[in-house]
């Protein structure tokens, strides 16, 4: 794969999103600039899938800057719900006038939830896509997952998004209770964090 360095678009408007980026490529010696920071505009994410949003978001930004770009798509997977919210996670949060509010997401994730059935179970996961997009039209991919349980009430102030209902397999604490650095050492996006920096070589 071709490098990355020394300076790296990170084409996130989500501030927890980029404050998890900028830790995970700490250890490689990569200065990150923000979408914000370069005031790039936020594309329209008109994909299907995880992947789609990531590549149309990094090569907005290496078109528009002439650097390379690192693009996060991602959300939660709720097995009750077929997938849901999916690719839709941040559009759950909004309201009308486009103002997020995550305690709102997760109560609608829960009421449908709860409203599936008893059968349906609790299972959940979180998906993270990362598409790297250099000016010249390379792009390159990579995919993370972490499997969990919903729980409800939400519990913790760390982390962001659905980070309060979500407890990885194996873990008691949800990950708005872990440390950042714990989440990072098992998160969907420490796992596409892993793979790309392998394929980075
Ligand atoms: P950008 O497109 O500017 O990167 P966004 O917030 O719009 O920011 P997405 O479309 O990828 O990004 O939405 C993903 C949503 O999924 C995000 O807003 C979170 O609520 C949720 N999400 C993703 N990763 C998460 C994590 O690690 N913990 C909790 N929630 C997460």
């Amino acid at each position: 794969m071709k490098a990355i360095g020394p300076r790296l678009v990170i084409a996130t408007h989500n501030a927890g999103k980029l404050r998890e980026i900028r830790d995970l490529l700490a250890p490689h010696g990569i200065e990150c600039v923000g979408a914000a920071e370069l005031d790039l505009p936020e594309p329209e994410e008109t994909g299907v899938t995880f992947v789609d949003n990531a590549e149309l978001k990094a090569r907005a930004s290496a078109d528009l800057s002439g650097l390379p770009a690192l693009a996060d798509d991602s959300g939660l997977s709720v097995d009750a719900l077929h997938g849901r919210p999916g690719i839709h996670s941040a559009r759950w949060s909004e309201d009308e006038s486009g103002t997020r509010d995550f305690g709102r997401a997760m109560q609608r994730v829960w009421t449908e939830v709860e409203a599936a059935g008893p059968d349906t179970g609790h299972d959940a996961h979180f998906v993270c896509a990362l598409s790297l997009a250099w000016p010249d039209g390379a792009i390159e991919s990579f995919e993370g997952k972490v499997h969990g349980t919903l729980v409800w009430p939400p519990r913790g102030a760390n982390g962001f998004g659905y980070d309060p209902m979500f407890v990885a397999v194996g873990m008691d604490q949800t990950f708005a209770e872990l440390d950042p650095a714990d989440k990072h050492a098992i998160s969907h996006r420490a796992a596409a964090f892993s793979k790309l920096v392998a394929a980075l070589g």
